[in-house]
């Protein structure tokens, strides 16, 4: 077989399972094609995608303007490393940072690398600035977060599946429950030795949860009377998904005064990956102010593609396209309609418990009594009827199309999934 002959999704699959690691159990859906809010499989089928590459190509699929970037960068300059500077991450460093009103930005490729590094800087700031004792530095972390897939990062992980047989385990993490006030209080009381708080500000893979209205005000506001950072992983909640430029703060696009957005609150470190590049380029970044990004100096931190010349030019017409096409604000109101529609079927529905999210990103939570498969059997129906969804964990679907999407399609999405859903019902 010729290596880039046309495959079939049965050949594709069967190549997939022999050769490659058996990381993921995929949806059994091969996809050769994407534009837009729709994918396409070998055999021409089209799709809609409701989940955007978890929430990285919020702008898109091959957005042109994203694409050109890309393609004009990679014909002049791929890699410098920065053993040099480049031309273009100065660039992308200023607009960032003002975009999201930071002093400091400190380029990185994956989500889970950006965390590592703000647990880093986090760190450093509290032996150097803080004044902990060295290697005594604590982190607040909360159950069912989900923050990558890195050996630190699973250390402080409950799901078992990700966290089992990968010890010894990074110690200096402190658990406690999410959206719950009183113990994030008393974890700041009883630690003095407590560096920073990183919470999702929607915890995604743990099934959508949106916390308490408030919760994040509040818990920055505990985190400023203890000197601890309050650093937001944004990874997946950014750039525009939630309906405004970042769940935790600044430049809300809501114009409605009832908007549901979740309240205004500055990170101290803020966290950014996924759809920071559209999809297109693994791009993510760490942002913050001089006074704790200055704890970082040469030599410190770094990584080879980190802030490459593709990267930043990629970035820049990712964050154009959110604000050129107004992206936070059709999300906003896309997934008020997307949740109103679906809680209207919910009303006589035996087997759909809640939907629940922010902007465009939702989730339904399946009846699902008995640990069935009826989640992922409900997907698969999904893709036989044209639209492409997951479970995140047992009996949650999460729902969240590219921000592009128009109020037509997403009803006709919203009739896929009711008639697929009806067909389920008992
Ligand atoms: C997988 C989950 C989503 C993230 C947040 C950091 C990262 C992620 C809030 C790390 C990544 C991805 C990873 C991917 C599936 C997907 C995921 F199901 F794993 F949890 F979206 F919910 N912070 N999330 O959501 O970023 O290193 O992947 O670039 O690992 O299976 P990354």
């Amino acid at each position: 077989m010729a290596v880039l002959e046309q495959l079939t999704s049965e050949q594709a699959i069967a190549l997939e399972n022999k050769y490659g690691a058996h990381n993921y159990h995929p949806l059994p859906v091969v996809l050769n094609r994407g534009e837009g809010v729709y994918v396409w499989d070998v055999e021409g089928k089209r799709y809609y995608d409701f989940l955007s590459a978890y929430s990285a190509v919020n702008q898109g699929h091959c957005h042109p303007k994203i694409v050109n970037a890309l393609k004009s960068q990679a014909e002049v300059l791929t890699l410098t490393s920065r053993a040099f500077y480049n031309d273009m991450l100065g660039k992308y460093e200023k607009y960032a940072t003002e975009l999201f009103g930071f002093d400091k930005l400190l380029p990185m490729n994956t989500g889970a690398e950006a965390v590592e590094t703000a647990l880093k800087i986090a760190r450093k700031w509290a032996y150097e600035v803080k004044g902990i004792s060295e290697n005594e530095a604590e982190i607040i972390v909360c159950e069912n977060n989900f923050h990558g897939r890195t050996t630190t990062i699973i250390s402080f992980s409950n799901d078992p599946v990700a966290r089992e047989n990968f010890g010894p385990y990074t110690k200096g993490f402190i658990k406690i429950e999410y959206d719950n006030l009183l113990v994030l209080e008393e974890a700041l009381k009883n630690n003095p030795n407590v560096a920073g708080f990183l919470v999702e500000p929607i915890q995604g893979e743990a099934g959508v949860y949106v916390p308490s209205e408030g919760y994040l005000v509040a818990a920055k506001a505990l985190c400023e009377k203890h000197n601890v950072l309050f650093i937001a992983d944004e990874v997946q909640t950014g750039i525009a998904r939630t309906g405004r430029l970042l769940a935790t703060c600044g430049n809300c696009t809501c114009k409605t005064k009832n908007c549901d957005s979740i309240p205004e609150v500055k990170p101290d470190v803020l966290i950014l990956g996924k759809a920071l590049s559209g999809g297109a380029y693994p791009v993510s970044a760490v942002l913050a102010n001089d006074s704790i990004m200055n704890v970082i100096r040469p030599g410190n931190h770094g990584s080879t593609f980190g802030g490459n010349p593709i990267a930043a030019a990629v970035a820049i017409a990712a964050l154009e396209v959110i604000q050129d096409e107004n992206l936070a604000q059709n999300a906003h109101e896309l997934g008020v309609l997307f949740r109103a529609e679906l809680n209207k079927y919910i009303e006589n529905s035996n087997i759909v418990k809640l939907v629940r999210g922010k902007g465009l990103l939702n989730a339904i939570v399946i009846n699902d009594k008995e640990q069935s498969n009826k989640a992922w059997d409900i997907c698969l129906a999904l893709r036989d009827n044209g639209l492409l969804a997951k479970p995140t964990h047992g009996n949650i679907i999460r729902f969240a199309p590219p921000l592009v999407m128009n109020k037509e399609q997403l009803l006709d999405c919203v009739s896929i999934i009711i008639s697929t859903l009806k067909q389920f019902e008992k």
